[in-house]
């Protein structure tokens, strides 16, 4: 893609092959093997370049909270659409559960009963009370899992707890904000004892989306892609179009309209650059 560079050539993930150097000292890596997937977003710092968040992943856990900080289902979708985009599977995991009341107990419901039937896991954890954390963790067993989610949500928390003798860095979510400073720098790989691997990685903000178009964003969205074929025109984007089978599904309820507003709104987010 044009004007469009990647900041980091080498992610974690990567399978390498390396070359020490004569002078005994240092290491240069002379071939990158090719990628069986990974995951890109634009990079937070210039939105014309992308970065590469991890590669050569299993599945994706996308850890959220409904609060310290929250976690907007606006976020969740952009990340499963990314998810889908790279044929990562991606699990929700809604940790701090000891922190909800009714009304975060509700929302977690409301998630549930809008990604689990679509086909997604949802898991609700809190990592200070052991509850939910040793089922997260066989979830673990002999894959590489990618550990996303934004600030503060306690991904390195959930690797401490993993690792008990590993200490990371962890932080209290900073008050005035809402948002935690961001307490990881880089992400990093580390070994399962009992196979696999798990990746932590730095909080994010924005999930920008790259490499989708406005046009086939609607294939991202599994409930979508599984009526789009009934629809009457086969460039259908389902916006208003006559026949269309994705908006006749969201009128009879069976897709959600959370998902079917996110999905106008991400598609407004959208760029299309040579498409
Ligand atoms: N109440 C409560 N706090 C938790 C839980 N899990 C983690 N925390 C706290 O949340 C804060 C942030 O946790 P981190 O693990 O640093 O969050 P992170 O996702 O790694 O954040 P970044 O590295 O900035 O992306 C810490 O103060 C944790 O102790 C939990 O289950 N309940
Ligand atoms: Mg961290
Ligand atoms: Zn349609």
């Amino acid at each position: 893609m044009e004007g469009i560079t990647s900041t980091n050539p080498i992610a974690v993930g990567d399978w390498v092959e390396i070359e020490n150097q004569t002078d005994g000292e240092s290491t240069i890596i002379t071939r990158v093997h090719e990628r069986s997937n990974y995951i890109n977003r634009t990079s937070p710092h210039n939105r014309n370049q992308h970065h590469i968040v991890a590669a050569n992943l299993d599945q994706s856990l996308l850890f959220a909270t409904l609060k310290d900080p929250k976690t907007s289902f606006g976020f969740i979708d952009r990340f499963l659409v990314i998810s889908e985009a790279y044929r990562v599977p991606a699990i929700i995991v809604f940790n701090k559960a000891d922190l909800y009341k009714k009304k975060e107990l509700d929302k977690f419901e409301l998630a549930k009963s809008i990604y689990e039937p679509i086909g997604y896991t949802v898991k609700l954890i809190s990592i200070e009370k052991t509850i939910g954390v040793e089922e997260l963790k066989e979830l673990l067993k002999d894959k590489t899992t990618l550990l996303s989610g934004h600030s503060g949500v306690g991904k390195s928390t959930f690797i401490n707890y993993i690792f008990p003798d590993l200490r990371l860095k962890t932080k209290e979510v900073s008050g005035w904000s809402g948002k935690g400073m961001h307490t990881t720098t880089f992400a990093e790989m580390f070994d399962l004892s009992f196979g696999g691997k798990v990746i932590d990685t730095p909080g994010i903000r924005e999930m920008g989306i790259v490499d989708v178009s406005k046009n086939e964003l609607a294939h991202y969205y599994p409930e979508m892609r599984a009526v789009m074929n009934h629809c009457q025109f086969n460039d259908c984007i389902h916006l208003d179009e006559p026949g269309c089978a994705v908006k006749e599904a969201v009128n009879d309820g069976s897709i959600h309209e959370e998902r079917y507003l996110s999905y106008l709104n991400i598609r407004d987010t959208i760029e299309d650059k040579s498409y």
